[in-house]
């Protein structure tokens, strides 16, 4: 059974582990909704499938599915896939879904955030969401794991921890007024201090261009292992992109970590200006209450928003010239890795990535 504890990580000594950890599995959510999939999540599906398959070679996946889909979803993953039914609105586990926490004693629980679409009824990209914000309740009580519920409106793909006490989160985004209005810079570092237990947070200004989440960590930057992070970059300074990425470089290399230590900070290229096509735009549904996609909109394409699983990292590719340098260097900085790329546009063209869609459950 699972039940609701009134306590805090913190608290009872349970802290989240950073994601190049050893994980007991992978969760996912299927993609069907046609105001945001083109052409009712077909194409999406096809990525999610490949996605959840090249994890599967490294570790075990589960897909959450909503009940129409189940079949459909059942057919289309291979038989070693686990497939569950979970209402939801869309497909972004690791935003809706529980932030597990540890006690490095064996001890399992989860955090169970509040969930609002990315920024409610001020600037959200969807209404209703009272499904996703239920998602991370049941992953726990499949997994009968106890949960703490955090009084903070948070996705997943805000936060990054290092797992020996950083958080590495944007202003842009946990400070947006979407989320927390009502809380501090303070407050909401708090909070996070409570519930992941971490000693100290780094608050990048911003994250990626054009990013419809309002600048997620999990797109500009990442862990590789403690005291080293991947940063996305551009060579081009027309490129709305290049400041963004230079002042987190200025940033993460003048803050000190929470064990004292410099962060090294590696530059992965972003790809080539990604846009929306036409065909691409006449296949989504429009929707009175979801962002639209527009012709010529640029996508917050970066190679980033990737997925480190056991023994493993899964990399989005978008056919561009910049997807081979990208791999080589991740295969380079991740050396005790088998780095695969998949590729990631029609995961994009929904508005996320790879590192979006999953959220791994520590062992
Ligand atoms: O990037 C993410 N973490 C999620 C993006 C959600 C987009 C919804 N259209």
């Amino acid at each position: 059974m699972s039940q609701t504890l009134q306590s805090t990580p913190r608290a009872d000594s349970f802290f989240m582990p950073a994601e190049f950890e050893p994980h007991a599995g992978t969760w996912m959510l299927w993609p069907q909704r046609p105001d945001n999939w083109r052409l009712g999540g077909k194409p999406a599906q096809k990525a999610f499938a490949a996605v959840a398959s090249a994890i599967a070679q490294f570790e075990p996946v589960t897909m959450g599915v909503k009940t129409d889909q189940y079949s459909n979803a059942r057919q289309m993953l291979p038989s070693h896939i686990r497939v569950v039914e979970i209402a939801n609105n869309d497909s972004w586990l690791r935003d809706c879904g529980p932030t597990f926490v540890v006690d490095g004693k064996g001890g399992l629980r989860g955090v169970d955030w509040s969930f609002n679409a990315w920024g409610g009824l001020f600037n959200g990209l969807y209404f209703p969401w009272d499904l996703d914000d239920a998602v991370a309740q049941k992953v726990l009580e499949i997994e009968r794991v106890d949960r703490y519920k955090a009084p903070l409106v948070l996705e997943g793909g805000s936060i990054h921890v290092d797992g020996e006490g950083t958080c590495i989160t944007t202003a842009e985004c946990l400070l947006s007024p979407g989320r927390n209005p009502d809380l501090s810079k303070d407050g909401i570092e708090a909070h996070l201090k409570n519930y992941l237990n971490v000693e100290k947070v780094l608050w990048v200004p911003r994250g990626v261009f054009h990013d419809e989440t309002t600048g997620h960590v999990d797109n500009i930057l990442c862990y590789l292992r403690p005291g080293v992070v991947a940063l996305t970059w551009t060579d081009d300074k027309s490129d709305p992109q290049y400041e963004r990425s230079a002042e987190a470089y200025d940033y993460l290399t003048s803050q000190p970590d929470a064990k004292g230590r410099k962060l090294e900070v590696h530059k992965i290229h972003q790809p080539n200006p990604i846009l929306i096509t036409d065909e691409e735009a006449e296949g989504v549904d429009a929707a009175d209450g979801t962002l639209p996609r527009e012709a010529g909109d640029r996508m917050a394409a970066s190679y980033i928003n990737f997925y480190l699983c056991n023994g493993g990292a899964v990399i989005p590719s978008f056919d561009d010239p910049h997807d081979a340098p990208a791999l080589e260097t991740l295969q380079k900085l991740l050396p005790d890795r088998r780095v695969v790329s998949v590729p990631a546009r029609e995961i994009l063209l929904g508005g996320g990535n790879i590192h979006c869609i999953t959220q791994q459950q520590p062992k």
